[in-house]
């Protein structure tokens, strides 16, 4: 499989590490720290040095009851950042789900959309078909509902079947639309309307949905699952979170997107040796 994302190529013959940035004042588990365009950027520099193959930079939070950031305001916090982050040279991605940012990080440079909404809301397919077709690539993530209220009593009748078909009909539609297999990556979107149980079940099945055939991202970094297995705080889950990368990637994830870069490159190394 092969991934393409702006000038760079990824044969994925391992998993890759996304290293995320997030440029928030309310992020669940590093909100407020890289606020200041200077602190992003250089937490996006430790990250590159601790072994991150792609960046992830959002400047809206999506944790559950988050509420929503003006677009001037995202542009005003994301595209410092963006420029910031070029000369590292890797691969960045950009966290949105709004049409007028998937435009401007795509003229400013980014390799990748990230949209938790999946590419669903108004003007965000054409926006991201555009952008493709600049060769960035896309990452199409499941959501049920919205972060306002995606918490709420979530409910699947099977949840890796529903989660998978989602999947398989928006990269359906991509290709339908021209934008190529290599630039699209899908992501069941762990703690977005979902239960502990229902996060344990994706990631139990994840072999099901990355059988697609496509680029498959898990993003489960710090989050309240771990947090329910573990009984720790948001900034002491690293340990359970490289735990549940490596079963991520032994049951199919290619691309990794988590806060603590360095300890999962030292968990894949030796998951990899031994595989
Ligand atoms: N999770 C978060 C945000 N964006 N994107 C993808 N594709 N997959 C994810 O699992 C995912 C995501 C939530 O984590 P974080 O960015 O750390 O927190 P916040 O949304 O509060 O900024």
């Amino acid at each position: 499989m092969q991934l393409n994302l702006g000038s760079h190529t990824f044969t994925l013959d391992r998993p890759l590490i996304m290293g995320v940035v997030n440029v928030t004042p309310d992020s669940f588990s590093d909100g407020g720290r890289f606020l200041d365009p200077t602190a992003a950027a250089a937490q996006a520099a430790r990250l590159v040095e601790e072994g991150a193959d792609i960046l992830d930079i959002g400047g809206e939070s999506s944790r559950p009851g988050a509420e929503p950031v003006p677009l001037e305001e995202e542009l005003r916090r994301v595209l410092p950042v963006l420029a910031a982050c070029l000369p590292l040279g890797k691969p960045v991605s950009i966290d949105t789900y709004k049409p007028e940012v998937m435009r401007a990080v795509t003229e400013a440079g980014a390799a990748m959309l990230n949209d938790i909404w999946g590419f669903r809301r108004e003007g965000a397919f054409e926006a991201a078909c555009a952008a493709a077709k600049q060769g960035v690539a896309l990452c199409i993530m499941h959501m049920q509902r919205d972060p306002q209220n995606m918490q709420r009593e979530p409910f699947y009748n099977d949840v890796v079947a529903e989660v998978g078909q989602f999947l398989r009909e928006r990269v359906a539609a991509f290709e339908a639309a021209g934008v190529p297999r290599a630039q699209l990556t899908i992501d069941p979107g762990f703690g977005f309307g979902k239960t502990v149980a229902h996060n344990l079940q994706l990631l139990r099945s994840l072999q099901q949905i990355a059988a697609q055939g496509v680029p498959l991202l898990a993003g489960l970094s710090r989050k309240s699952t771990i947090g329910a297995l573990t009984g720790r705080s948001a900034g002491e889950r690293m340990v359970g979170s490289v735990a549940a990368a490596l079963i991520a990637a032994q049951n199919g994830a290619t691309i990794l997107r988590v806060h603590d870069v360095a300890a999962t490159r030292d968990a894949l190394a030796v998951w990899a040796a031994v595989k």
